[in-house]
């Protein structure tokens, strides 16, 4: 069996929704957390300098969203066709870019830039969260209504924007001190249906142990 080892730093950002999807898929992991203190003497040794990196078998892969597309892949949430592949990698994207905005806000520490950061990132949130809101509600539930991605457990039709919004999530409403999803109730439904998901659920209680 291969053994993975995913190395990401405390908290969530773009390396949660990898833990989210190994979580989900069953595939066992080593969740290595970095701390501020540990990273300069690791940050030399990785392929582009910055985490997360993920090692299966010794060989180390990097890039939060190439991970996650692969670990999708093998748990088979991404999509049933090259169709749905695309829909799912712009889903995808879109989440992406609006974390970025969010996070360079977050970690801006020049307090003129900060609050600049922050009124742009609090226009531009509305925006996202109403087109998501309205895509999840289009899809039946979820960010794509795919042909084949059954989660036969829960009946859920699955794929990896879902995983990657609940772990989006989390970190902008830690951001916000507020749960971003409040006034998107569509939203809202679909990451506390992930949350629910058994192994998600397991993975949650874990990693609150070791934060
Ligand atoms: N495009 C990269 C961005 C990775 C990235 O920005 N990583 C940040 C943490 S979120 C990092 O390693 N920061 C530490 C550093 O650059 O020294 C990805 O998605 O993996």
């Amino acid at each position: 069996m291969s053994m993975y080892k995913l190395t990401y730093f405390k908290d969530g950002a773009v390396g949660e929704p990898s833990r989210y999807l190994l979580s989900y898929c069953g595939i066992k992991f080593e969740d290595v957390r970095l701390t501020m203190e540990e990273w300069p003497k690791h940050k030399s040794n990785m392929p582009m300098g910055q985490l997360p990196i993920l090692e299966i078998d010794n060989k180390t892969y990097h890039q939060s969203r190439a991970i996650a597309r692969f670990i999708a892949k093998k748990g088979n949430l991404y999509g049933s066709d090259e169709f749905e592949a695309m829909e799912i990698d712009a889903t995808v994207d879109s989440m992406e870019d609006i974390r970025r905005v969010m996070g360079e806000y977050y970690w801006e520490q020049n307090p003129v830039f900060k609050a600049k950061l922050k009124e742009t990132a609090l226009q531009k949130l509305p925006f996202y969260l109403d087109k998501f809101e309205a895509q999840v509600k289009n899809n039946d539930g979820y960010f794509i209504n795919g042909k084949v991605m059954i989660d036969y457990m829960s009946n859920y039709r699955l794929s990896w924007p879902d995983f990657m919004w609940a772990a989006y999530s989390e970190r902008i409403s830690f951001i916000l001190t507020r749960d971003v999803n409040q006034d998107h109730p569509e939203l809202k439904k679909l990451v506390e249906k992930i949350r629910a998901l058994s192994k998600i659920k397991a993975y949650i209680e874990k990693r609150s142990k070791i934060q």
